[in-house]
């Protein structure tokens, strides 16, 4: 099972690479996560790569694009990106996403909205049709500490269960992010795929919010590694 998903992770991010990295691209944002460990491999495996600048989504994906010897930029310096590679902790019907599984939503966010390709890439357990459905229950939403009491009040009265995500086990305390804010997993069940867009605006729209997890038309296309050795693509 383990080596099944492993194996689908790597096939779904070499062939959205193969497929869409073109040698006329030169800024190329690089997410988080398993599944873009992948990416970055064949990122650096391109005879371009020298040409390549590539943004970080987070502190791990920055680690990933020096480990393959590709050049590191900043969404300071580069507001505009080529294309970018994600993974998701889910992907519905519509090909809108529920992402910050590793707690770094915010600059996913951003280099997603800068990438003017989006790509998802993921095995066949984040492709659940309807968001909400995932083994990961809940949205991840980061908050402004001080208002994490607030926002929480606010999300219960939308329907939602919230949860302020903690530390490592046995050690107290919520995650703190990059930006030094909290994360708030909450839980709205599943979500029809002609919800999301709602739901997200709703969340956006309290004050003391950051960011959400809800990522509804940013990506253009998304490659699932099936557990058959096949991919399966949307767009
Ligand atoms: C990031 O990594 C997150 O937004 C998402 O939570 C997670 C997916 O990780 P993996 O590829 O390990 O399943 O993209």
């Amino acid at each position: 099972m383990a080596d099944l998903v492993e194996k689908s992770k790597k096939l779904s991010a070499f062939a959205a690479v193969d497929e869409n990295l073109k040698p006329d691209h030169k800024v190329i944002g690089i997410g988080s996560g398993s599944t873009v460990v992948y990416v970055a491999e064949r990122v650096g495996q391109s005879t371009n790569k020298e040409k390549f600048v590539c943004i970080p989504t987070g502190f791990q994906s920055k680690q990933l694009i020096i480990d393959n010897g590709l050049h590191l930029g900043s969404p300071e310096q580069y507001p505009e990106i080529d294309i970018a590679f994600d993974g998701a902790d889910e992907i519905d019907s519509n090909l809108s996403l529920i992402k910050g599984g590793g707690a770094c939503l915010f600059q996913e966010k951003l280099v997603a909205a800068s990438a003017k390709q989006f790509i998802v890439v993921a095995d066949y357990r984040k492709d659940t049709g309807i968001l909400g459905k995932g083994w990961r229950k809940g949205i991840p939403i980061e908050v402004v500490p001080m208002a994490y009491t607030k926002v929480s009040l606010e999300l219960s009265k939308l329907g939602g269960k919230p949860n302020v995500r903690s530390g490592l086990p046995g050690k107290a305390g919520p995650v703190v992010t990059d930006n030094g804010n909290f994360i708030i997993d909450c839980d709205f069940g599943e979500i029809s795929p002609e919800s999301v867009a709602d739901l997200n605006s709703k969340i956006k729209s309290l004050v003391g919010v950051v960011e959400t997890g809800i990522f509804v038309g940013m990506a253009q296309k998304s490659y699932i590694g099936n557990s058959d050795g096949t991919i399966s693509t949307k767009s």
